[in-house]
């Protein structure tokens, strides 16, 4: 088999590359149109946006070649957006047109009853009981990250409803989640991001060349009609913070409100309040995320808490974790910290975009943005306030570091990490922050009840307080292209008190985007309250995975026995 990868340029196609590794296959890279001749197999693993995509294909002169290969009867296997090209157009660059293969539209999913993107590990229908299944099965899930969607809809495009192969809901929507006939085969989740489920995927596609030629569907193609609740799974995270201790050695460490160095005992014995003592080592990075993928964690994230500021970009030690860590975890890893323009020591600049990419490039499947996503916010504001324009109609003017990233990478590459601090005021506070006040629950914590706080933004890892509520961030990042919002609490973060519900469900009112509630879990019970009380999409947990007091296992169990989706 002469396998070849298309790789238009844009996002993270070293994680298919590492899957092929994992599987042992050897691949080569399409580079001009003649290597369409040469493949006997081609992946195409297609990230980014439908347009840009098209825009690459036809720009390297490569649409038509591919035209070519796949009417040849070769078999070829598209990802996301690698699936999408199939189809005739997409909603989200209506002036371009795709293969047309497939005659239906890509079309955006309605928010109206739930987050876009779509981003999350949810269940695939097969709809051929009694045909191969390409390696997928019902009991499993997959790992999608889109906003757009081709629908299954057999009464208004039947034809096209005869290339589905597997369906998934998302909300009250139902769509292809993969589509195969003849040679083609397409998926719209991602298999290498999907564990063991989609490594299976892979595998069953290249090692049976009869299956990948003979995919016609038999079974005719009727409506289906949406159950009550969808398949998405709730997504657990695990986050490392990551940063050079004072050896030089590059650790996992963990905070106590953002403080990782131990306390210092005194002279007397007794701990200091103050925290002068070593940073904490709880591990090493790469067999940490090793460790936490083989637990289950249907995420990782990587956290770069001091960004390493005097590095040269290409020296950056956090890209070596990146990509060493891509080769050993197969679910979506999320790169932050230093997210941003930056001078190199030789005076070089470095755009965040150029950041991120390289990031991308070493098998990051998203960057997290925070510091920068404040000022970016700030500044969008200020400039609608000096045009005399409302500061919620501000939009941004296309050069921040998200809108730059979310352009090239698309909306689910851009995370941003958000770190709050309550700022307790009197209960006839007035000020500019008064609609958003939050009033403490006769429940709660003592030192809450018949208090009232609203959540301020800060910068630099909570060292500086910045004058932005976190529900104006949270809507800004939004307008901004930002994808998915990580909420963090310094609050909360390693106190093991539990997630800061409050917060949560006013972010959650602001936004339609993912959130992924963050600090303070102290058990299994505590991810449970969070999803029950708010909805979220996804929780993270650091200290309590480092220092092994609840696993994963452990929190998918309880999710379960709460009638919450898990993936086991
Ligand atoms: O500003 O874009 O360079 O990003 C810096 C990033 O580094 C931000 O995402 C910021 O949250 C993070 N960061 C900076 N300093 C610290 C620190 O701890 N001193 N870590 C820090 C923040 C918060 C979470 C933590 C959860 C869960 N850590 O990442 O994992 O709170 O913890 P828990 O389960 O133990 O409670 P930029």
């Amino acid at each position: 088999m002469c396998l070849y990868f298309l790789d238009y340029g844009a996002g993270n196609v070293q994680s298919l590359a590492n899957s092929l590794k994992k599987l042992g296959y050897d691949f080569q890279w399409i580079t001009c149109p003649d290597d369409f001749h040469k493949a006997t197999s081609l992946i195409f693993p297609g990230v980014g946006a439908f347009g840009s995509a098209v825009d690459a294909l036809v720009a390297k002169g490569l649409l038509e070649p591919l035209r070519e290969y796949i009417a040849s009867g070769k078999p070829y296997f598209g990802i996301c957006i690698g699936m999408q090209v199939l189809f005739q157009s997409s909603t989200e660059n209506p002036e371009k047109k795709g293969l047309g293969l497939i005659p239906s539209p890509i079309e955006e999913f309605s928010n109206v009853d739930k987050s876009v993107p779509h981003m999350g590990w949810n269940a695939c229908d097969l709809l051929d009981s009694d045909k191969p299944a390409e390696g997928a099965d019902r009991s499993s899930h997959y790992y999608f990250v889109h906003s757009y969607r081709a629908a299954y809809d057999p009464s208004n495009y039947p034809e096209a409803a005869e290339w589905a192969h597997a369906v998934t809901q998302y909300g009250q929507e139902i769509f292809m989640a993969s589509v195969r006939k003849a040679n083609v085969f397409g998926t719209q989740f991602h298999p290498e991001k999907s564990g063991d489920a989609g490594l299976k995927i892979i595998s069953a596609w290249l090692s049976e060349p009869e299956l990948q030629r003979s995919g016609a569907p038999s079974t005719p193609r009727v409506l289906r009609t949406p159950r009550p609740r969808d398949g998405l799974t709730k997504r657990i995270v695990a986050c490392m913070d990551v940063r050079s201790n004072d050896e030089g050695d590059l650790v996992v460490t963990k905070g106590d409100q953002y403080d990782v160095r131990e306390k210092a005992p005194s002279a007397a014995g007794t701990v200091q309040t103050n925290s002068s003592g070593a940073v904490r080592n709880l591990g090493k990075p790469v067999a940490l995320a090793a460790k936490y993928y083989q637990a289950g964690a249907d995420e990782l994230c990587l956290m770069n808490i001091t960004s390493f500021r005097h590095s040269p970009l290409r020296d950056q030690p956090m890209v070596a974790v990146v990509r060493a860590a891509a080769e050993e975890v197969f679910v979506p890893l999320t790169i932050g910290g230093g997210i941003k323009d930056t001078v190199e020591p030789d005076g070089t600049r470095r755009s965040a975009l150029e950041v991120a990419g390289l990031y991308f490039r070493a098998g990051a499947d998203k960057v997290s943005i925070a510091s920068e996503a404040v000022y970016a916010v700030e500044q969008m504001r200020r400039k609608a306030k000096e045009q005399s324009l409302d500061e919620e109609s501000a939009l941004g003017d296309g050069t921040s570091a998200i809108e730059t990233i979310a352009k090239a990478y698309g909306r689910q590459a851009v995370v941003v990490s958000i770190d709050p601090r309550r700022v307790y005021v009197d209960l006839d506070y007035e000020g500019p922050y008064k609609g958003e006040l939050v009033f403490g629950r006769e429940d709660g914590e003592e030192k809450e009840r018949g208090k009232a706080w609203w959540y301020q933004c800060t910068v630099r890892g909570g060292r500086e307080d910045r004058p932005l509520s976190v529900a104006q961030l949270a809507r800004g990042v939004e307008k901004l292209g930002a994808g998915e919002i990580v909420l963090n609490s310094i609050d909360r973060d390693g106190t093991g008190k539990g997630f800061d519900a409050d917060l949560v469900q006013l972010v959650r009112k602001n936004v339609r985007i993912p959130i992924v509630a963050s600090s303070g879990a102290g058990s299994a019970a505590h991810f449970v309250d969070i999803f029950q009380k708010t909805g979220v999409e996804a929780a993270l947990a650091a200290g309590i995975f480092h220092r092994g007091e609840v696993d994963i296992h452990e929190v998918k169990q309880a999710l379960s026995n709460a009638d919450l989706n898990a993936r086991s």
